[in-house]
């Protein structure tokens, strides 16, 4: 187990700074914890709690538009085919809906005795457990906050050893954006609503309380009352429309249970729950000892310029955690902020942004062994199916699956804004189905990949219809954006729908040669397999352009931002896998260049454009330039509660960076795996277990002065493939379920 073990903090978040307070999460419920004295804030979510209903927002002028926005592009026609996209392609109405707040559980505490020392505030990574604990008067004080998935409720247990107990009132609140509050039989309050008018989701949140012996409880008015208990607990459960016609029995269902089973035992289930996936993973990096400083004392030492290894060890295993707190099976995917939203109108809704964002918060998934965290992920592809194929008829007259930019609670897949350097992009549903294809490499699960097999097809069906020939005879996507770039016009102007980009190329020449092997697999439509293999020759390759770059546009362009954050045209480098320094070491070069030029104009200054880079530097095989964005990253995107900060707080970078750190020890192909091939200096001596690499490995790895002291391998499945370190190749066949240590590998060769 790492040392690692707890974000922790000397004072309370201070009330007005959600970014301090800590999260807990079951997947579905999410809670921050400020952890005040004298009061509480627990700011509350619930994954499904959305602004509004679903509206087919397909603009019903696309098709008649399209050929039209085509020949103008052709004709270089740059202006009037922008003009024109912003009329007959974006969606009517132009926005899709927003995750919300659920409210607040406010507790007011009173009688708390004066002259408080010994404040802790913190969150135990071991158990998924946030506490707070402190001296009031002499006396103990203690709350602990935890979200169980298998009870569905968020627990709050209170304790004391003053002999008179603790008393407090607590209610839920939503502002001004609830419709009813107040008591739901002796022990418990509810808030409900509606959000988004008659069409929208409606909700219930119940909170019973329960005390011991010499606690009492009364409900007044909206208020939860507890006097002078020497342990409490209220139980926290919520329900919305969007899956349930009964939201309030749900609730209190939910609650009995949990109250009937009784805190202990939702405790150990709790515990024993997480730790099934936390305990997968571990990983140590050897330095200085400072967890006795507070986590936001360390993150301030790491910016005055102190090494801190221990806390990049922490800042994984809290990426693991987030993800394991905010994507569970049956939950919805993780957001733009997992699933923790203070706002009613957040930034960028607090969707699914599918241009780089929902894709990076899944991008530790598979490698960093919580593969079923990747499972909401292909529900919503589900959801969004059925919206994508009538988007495709209706707006392109094509068949098969298509999605823009962004996608929301209901699988909307209709332009999202009227901002053409994003907007009007048809690879949404291409690239997301990638993960299909990725969750199958690492699990070798064909049962999956023939249950999702419809989601791959369709989503090559799209391009069979859509891509045009250009006059070099290469299919190209018309019109397009390399997301969110924009270049330079002769007429001194800037543009940004273009005629294909190396972005479109790199995404289907990876998403037709997964399902032409899907098909191949799973022995089905053969025919549709060599329709898409020709199409996939006849797309443009990624091209080396007159800088020594990666050319992003089909032809020459300058951009007009070169220190822009997206940097679409590497996706081959990462996270996809057309462009590696050993199979294409000229184009490794020049992604080296593209990035070398971005940087040098002031690329990476959001969180997760930072958090891609460390994971270019970690595939092309350098460890030094990853840790040194990686500390980038923590000096200058992360929160004092270790969240990302785009700015403002986006959790993609968290997950970025979780990946990174992980594909800098342990990266695979479908053949091979790269041992420590980016392994800096400065994490000289540590070791990390539980990696996972393609084609069902596990690996353990251990290292001293930069050097591999040990590794050992289990198959999850029948593995023959090759083991790289340091330029060393060793073949290895390795049986489903069996182990071998570095030492062995010979001998199985
Ligand atoms: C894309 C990015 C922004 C932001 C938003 C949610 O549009 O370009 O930086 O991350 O998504």
């Amino acid at each position: 187990m790492s040392k690692e073990s707890a974000l922790w903090y000397k004072s309370p978040a201070h009330p007005s700074k959600w970014s301090e307070a800590l999260p807990v999460g079951n997947g579905r419920l999410g809670a921050m914890v400020f952890g005040g004295v004298n009061t509480e804030r627990i700011q509350l979510n619930e994954d499904t709690l959305w602004s509004g209903g679903y509206r087919n927002r397909n603009n019903p002028d696309a098709k008649g538009n399209i050929d039209k926005i085509r020949e103008l592009l052709k004709q270089g026609n740059v202006h009037d085919a922008e003009q024109l996209s912003r009329y007959a392609l974006a969606g009517t109405p132009e926005y899709q809906r927003a995750y919300q707040t659920l409210g607040d559980l406010q507790i007011l505490f009173h009688d708390m005795p004066g002259d408080i020392c010994d404040y802790r505030r913190s969150l135990c990574l071991d158990t998924a457990i946030v506490s707070v604990e402190f001296n009031a008067g002499g006396y103990l004080y203690k709350r602990d906050v935890l979200a169980s998935a298998p009870a569905g409720v968020i627990a709050i247990k209170f304790t004391t050893n003053n002999p008179s107990g603790l008393s407090f009132d607590a209610r839920l609140t939503r502002g001004r954006y609830s419709n009813c509050t107040g008591s739901h039989g002796k022990n418990a309050i509810f808030m409900n609503g509606v959000n988004g008018g008659h069409d929208g989701i409606s909700f219930h949140c119940l909170a019973s309380g329960h005390a011991d012996a010499d606690g009492d409880i009364e409900v007044v008015g909206e208020y939860l009352i507890i006097r002078n208990a020497r342990e409490a607990y209220i139980y926290i459960t919520a329900a919305t429309s969007f899956k349930h016609s009964n939201t309030l029995d749900v609730c209190s269902e939910t609650n009995n249970a949990a109250a009937n089973k009784g805190y202990t035992s939702i405790l150990h289930e709790h515990i024993q729950d997480y730790q099934a996936l936390e305990s997968r993973v571990t990983l140590s990096l050897e330095g200085e000892n400072t967890t006795h400083l507070p986590t936001d004392e360390r993150l301030q030492k790491v910016k005055s310029g102190t090494a801190d290894p221990g806390l990049t060890a922490l800042y994984f295993r809290f990426g693991r955690y987030l993800l394991i707190s905010c994507s569970r099976t049956g939950s919805l995917p993780a957001n733009l902020q997992g699933l923790w939203c203070n706002d009613f109108l957040p930034p960028w809704d607090s969707k699914y942004t599918i241009n780089i964002n929902t894709q990076m918060n899944y991008w530790p998934a598979e490698i960093c062994n919580l593969t079923e965290c990747h499972n909401p992920l292909f529900e919503h592809l589900w959801r969004m199916h059925p919206r994508g194929t009538i988007t495709a008829t209706e707006m392109y007259n094509a068949r098969g699956f298509v999605a823009h930019h962004n996608t929301d609670i209901w699988g909307d897949t209709a332009p999202q804004d009227s901002y053409i350097a994003a907007t009007y992009w048809v690879m949404g549903a291409a690239w997301l189905c990638l993960h299909i294809w990725e969750h199958y490499e690492y699990t070798l699960d064909k049962d999956f990949l023939a249950a999702h097999f419809g989601l791959l097809k369709d989503a090559c069906m799209f391009f069979v219809d859509f891509l045009v020939e250009n006059e070099q005879g290469e299919l190209i996507v018309s019109p397009t954006v390399s997301p969110e770039n924009t270049y330079k016009l002769a007429n001194g102007k800037n543009g940004t729908l273009c005629e294909g980009c190396a972005m479109d190329g790199q995404i289907l020449a990876e998403l037709f040669a997964a399902c032409e092997k899907a098909c191949d697999i799973l022995n089905q439509d053969t025919g549709f397999a060599s329709t898409i293999a020709t199409m996939r020759s006849k797309l443009p390759p990624t091209r080396v352009g007159k800088n020594g770059g990666i050319m992003e546009w089909l032809t020459e362009k300058e951009e007009a931002e070169p220190g822009h954050r997206h940097m679409s045209h590497l996706f081959a480098l990462f996270p996809g896998n057309g462009i590696t320094p050993e199979t294409t070491p000229e184009l490794a070069e020049a992604a080296r260049t593209t990035l070398a030029l971005r940087l040098a104009s002031g690329g990476g200054h959001t969180g997760w454009s930072r958090a891609w880079i460390i994971n270019f530097l970690a595939k092309l095989g350098d460890g030094n330039g990853a840790y040194s964005h990686f500390n980038e990253l923590l000096c200058h995107s992360t929160l004092p509660n270790l969240f990302d900060d785009h700015p403002p707080f986006q959790i993609d970078g968290n997950f970025g960076a979780t990946a990174a750190i992980a594909h800098m020890l342990v990266s695979s192909s479908h053949n091979k795996v790269y041992l420590l091939k980016a392994l800096p200096e400065e994490w000289k001596q540590g070791s990390v277990n539980g990696l996972c690499a393609k084609g069902g490995l596990v690996v353990n790895l251990s290292w001293a002065n930069g050097k591999l002291t040990e590794a050992t391998f289990y198959a999850k499945h029948d593995y023959a493939g090759v083991i790289v370190y340091n330029g060393v190749q060793m073949p290895i066949k390795l049986p489903k379920g069996e182990t071998v240590s570095w030492g062995d590998i010979n001998k199985l060769s």
